[in-house]
């Protein structure tokens, strides 16, 4: 096992990996920017290096001076976190090449994953459903018609570099077709220097559903349930849950070998979240995510499963000390990301918190790097912390939820707490009945005040 690790991050995720190190008896180094001197992951850390000035183009994205604070600290291994480096294959190249260990998976992994048109071929070989769609990139006109006649309208075309849902056109018809074409190789171009597109069925109002993996390096593989996170705007997760309301244990059992038993062919190791799409009692493949998620809690809390220990311990070369068989699901866990932000306008509120009380109690995980005094510089994401909770059932889960959220002190920045609570009190929220767009919909009447 490692000695000391660093943890290439800030904020929560930070926090969560250091907390994980200490467990475990291993020394952490945590790396921090100029504004960041005085943040919660510099105190809990055993150490810390400054990498640069608050931009994180020039420190939390520097790779060079990342890779020189791990070597005058000493760290054996680099835990990237979430966001920055996390899914940067020349990152994770480069780690291994300077005699460091990148904890996550092998950069070709990472990226066969970040071309989404690889990746979905690579998985549709593997025997995973995907969405109808072209096998390539849009060579010409003629190709988009026939393949659209072929798919059926609507279609959405999307870009072979895209992700994160940048980049996507709906074409109801033909004329929009050719239109959206040129549309999307523009924003293409632009957003990813690449302008391939590619085409598939547009499903409309589906959920947001992915299934947690671990993988180690002698062959084994276990899922870990899926988590639902269809309430989200502007492909910001707001709230997730495990388990999802729609699927039954036959089906997460099937899709779980599926995913599992192909991930093996392919070799994959480490944590890995494998992104689906779910309409009408069918899932289709979208994307795999080759790192921890913001979301990884409530995975943890309805399975008891640590995995950011369980990602340094595979990195570390041991075995999976699990099989799927003593994987067990119990009861139902809801995250509310909360932002910084103005609950009605949603735009980022930096600034300093004046006062802090979190909630706690049965059930409750509050990963947060916020104190009384903490700075939230505008620099970086506008997530503060997660509120996750944990209880039998969903009803259960939602009530102490909602007491829980009433607990929350966060005084001197306005935050999306307001905005929370009004949603997990909508009946259509309460009863699990939701989609992808749902929460814009809400957005509309609450930002309007109906
Ligand atoms: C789709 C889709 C509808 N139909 N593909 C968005 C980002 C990328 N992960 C895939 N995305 C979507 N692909 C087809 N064929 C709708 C989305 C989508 C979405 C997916 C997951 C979570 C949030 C989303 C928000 C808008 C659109």
């Amino acid at each position: 096992m490692f000695d000391k690790v660093l943890v290439a991050n800030r904020g929560e995720v930070a926090l969560r990996i250091i907390r994980a190190c200490r467990e475990m008896g291993i020394e952490s180094v945590a790396v921090h920017s100029t504004i960041d001197a005085d943040a919660m992951h510099v105190r809990l850390a055993d150490a810390s290096v400054c990498i640069g000035p608050p931009p994180a183009s020039e420190s939390y994205l520097n790779k060079v001076a990342i890779l020189a604070a791990a070597e005058i600290s000493g760290a054996q291994a680099i835990h990237p976190g979430y966001g920055f480096l996390a899914e940067n294959a020349d990152f994770a190249q480069m780690v291994g090449e300077h005699g460091f260990v990148f904890i996550g998976p092998d950069p070709e992994h990472i990226r066969l994953m970040g071309d989404k048109i690889a990746a979905k071929a690579a998985v549709r070989r593997l025997g995973l459903p995907v969405v109808p769609g072209t096998d390539g990139p849009i060579t010409h006109e003629v190709m988009a018609r026939d393949a659209a006649e072929a798919i059926g309208y609507p279609v959405l075309i999307k870009a072979v570099a895209g992700g994160g849902g940048r980049g996507m056109v709906v074409a109801a018809d033909e004329p929009a077709l050719l239109e959206g074409l040129r549309l999307a190789r523009r924003e293409a171009e632009a957003g990813f220097g690449d302008d391939r597109v590619y085409l598939e069925k547009y499903l409309d109002r589906p959920r947001h559903i992915e299934l947690q993996i671990l993988a180690d390096h002698h062959g084994h593989c276990i899922h870990l349930g899926e988590r639902d996170c269809s309430v989200q705007r502007r492909h910001q997760k707001v709230i997730e849950e495990a388990p999802s309301t729609v699927l039954d244990e036959a089906m997460r059992a099937k899709l779980g070998k599926r995913v599992t038993d192909g991930l093996v062919r392919l070799g994959y190791r480490n944590a890995g979240t494998v992104e689906f799409l779910y309409q009408d009692g069918e899932l289709y493949f979208i994307e795999m995510n080759t790192r921890l998620q913001v979301e990884h809690p409530v995975t943890e809390m309805i399975t008891g499963i640590d995995l950011v220990r369980a990602q340094i311990e595979i990195a570390a070369g041991e075995p999976l000390g699990l099989a799927q068989t003593d994987v067990r699901f119990d009861g139902h866990a809801i995250e509310c990301r909360i932002n910084a932000e103005d609950a009605k306008t949603l735009l980022p509120t930096p600034g300093r918190v004046q006062a802090y009380h979190a909630p706690a109690g049965p059930g409750v995980r509050v990963d947060s790097a916020l104190y009384a005094g903490a700075g939230v510089p505008p620099y970086y994401d506008s997530l503060i912390g997660k509120l996750i909770v944990h209880d039998r059932s969903r009803a259960d889960c939602l009530n102490r939820l909602r007491r829980a959220l009433g607990e929350y002190v966060i005084a001197g920045l306005p935050t999306s707490i307001p905005l929370l609570q009004a949603i997990i009190r909508e009946p259509a929220f309460v009863e699990g009945d939701y989609h992808i767009d749902w929460l814009a919909g809400f957005l509309r009447g609450w930002q309007t005040g109906n």
